[in-house]
């Protein structure tokens, strides 16, 4: 019996792998989809997306109907293997490996020479030569010094910078960064990148690619937690931090980002602590903007509690539970940390939790004891204070005359037009702005 060998096999079908493994397809690549969740494998058989972004489902359907994408759990021979595993962060802030190991030891019996094989999960520096000595421990026949021409396995870096809520457009248009443990690999990885990457390919080594793409997000995180520090010390000094920021950006050459109830999801949150576990002494800045926009929902919580300090039985509507607008992903979220602790600093009071993008109550907050989500309508209604966390358009449009006589809290500025934060607002304010 002849064993197919694909052109591609993709290792993980998560936000990343999914999606580069039916633009493959459909770009007329035979591709594998490969992922340990039997209902993951059975959901993209069937085309189906088992997440919510925007325009996937079409190219997967597509791709899977034209018989170019096959999903299954075993890894299969291929000429080519993306690993698209999770690396989450550890107990030690360290990331998590396991996953990685797992698709390696998976992978590892399945090459026969010569193929190429790419590491797109975020990884710490010096993850692929790592990945590379563990292959070459697992298979030393193909990593003899007598092997023939052609033989070789060849391993490189190209890190996924795509923005959840974007993926199908940034995927073909972000410029991509390649690593390679050889320049051969490079070469080869730019090569097929190509067929589905429109924008510049630049190549460098694998450690310099695996720093690049944490350096982004870490980039990030350091403007985001000056924003999130100025918003702290203007509370303190009672200022409208978004007219501050906003006269302050006038500057040519300053370009402040925008505070936040906190830094969320799985990537900006998690990626700079790799930088600090590799160089713990040397990366203060980096650490400390970290705890800077880790205190920053504990901030939120002690001003709604401060604000309620004479009003212990008050009814909270908090506005979006997710990690940030227009998305249905509450993992590593601000909004549900600070709902949670409201649960529970505020025992007397009612948390109404509201998000047209989370049908179902989030079971941490069922187990801080709120009993379920509610329609925006009542929630307003009802409430005393109004607590925006996430910035979702249907709470942005919200009309001011259903804020007015309320206390409202704005963590993401979108109605700073209206009021200052934490400033009860009068049902004129907004004209007078
Ligand atoms: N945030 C702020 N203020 C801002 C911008 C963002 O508080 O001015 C918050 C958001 O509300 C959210 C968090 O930061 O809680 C992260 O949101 P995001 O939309 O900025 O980024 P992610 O985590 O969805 O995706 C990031 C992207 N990285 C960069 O923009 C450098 C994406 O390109 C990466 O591919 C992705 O991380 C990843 O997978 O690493």
């Amino acid at each position: 019996m002849q064993t197919t060998v694909f052109d591609l096999a993709v290792i993980g079908l998560g936000y990343i792998g999914l999606p580069t493994a039916a633009i493959f397809a459909a770009k007329g690549k035979r591709v594998a989809g490969v992922d340990v969740k039997r209902a993951t494998v059975d959901a993209v058989n069937r085309g189906e997306v088992p997440f919510v972004e925007p325009d996937m489902g079409v190219v997967v359907s597509g791709a899977v109907s034209l018989g170019n994408l096959v999903a299954m759990t075993e890894v299969p021979h291929a000429d080519a293997f993306i690993i698209a595993v999770p690396t989450p962060l550890a107990e030690g802030k360290g990331a998590d490996l396991s996953y990685l190991s797992s698709a390696v030891e998976a992978l590892a019996p399945k090459l026969r020479g010569g193929e190429l094989v790419i590491l797109e999960s975020t990884s710490p520096p010096g993850t692929t030569a790592r990945l590379a000595a563990h292959l070459a421990r697992a298979r030393p026949d193909l990593w003899s010094e007598h092997l023939p021409a052609g033989k070789k396995v060849h391993i490189v870096h190209s890190p996924e910078r795509v923005l959840p809520g974007r993926i199908m457009i940034e995927m073909a248009t972000n410029d991509r960064v390649i690593g390679g443990l050889t320049d051969e690999g490079a070469l080869r990885a730019k090569k097929l990148y190509e067929v589905i990457c429109q924008g510049e390919i630049l190549l460098t080594d694998a450690t310099t690619a695996e720093m690049t793409k944490l350096v982004e997000n870490t980039f990030r995180d350091v403007n985001i937690a000056f924003a999130n520090e100025l918003s702290v010390i203007c509370d303190r000094l009672d200022i409208d931090v978004w007219r501050l920021i906003e006269l302050a950006n006038h500057h040519p050459r300053v370009n402040v980002l925008r505070p936040g109830p906190g830094v969320g999801g799985h990537c900006i949150a998690v990626d700079p602590w790799f930088i600090v576990d590799a160089a713990p002494e040397e990366s203060r800045l980096i650490r400390t903007a970290r705890e800077v926009n880790d205190a920053k929902p504990f901030h939120v919580v002690n001003r709604v509690a401060e604000l309620l300090r004479d009003r212990p039985h008050a009814t909270v509507a908090a506005l979006g539970l997710t990690f940030k607008a227009n998305i249905d992903d509450v993992r590593e979220s601000p909004s549900m940390t600070i709902v949670h602790a409201l649960a529970s600093r505020l025992p007397h009071a009612s948390i109404l939790p509201v998000d047209p993008h989370v049908a179902e109550l989030p079971e941490a907050l069922a187990a801080a004891g709120i009993d379920r989500m509610h329609p925006l309508e009542a929630a307003l209604a009802a409430a005393d204070v109004v607590l925006l966390l996430v910035d979702h358009d249907q709470f942005v449009d919200i009309a001011e005359a259903d804020l007015a006589g309320k206390l409202v809290v704005d963590t993401k500025g979108i109605w700073s037009g209206m009021a200052n934060e934490y400033q009860p607002i009068l049902a004129t304010s907004k004209s007078a702005s």
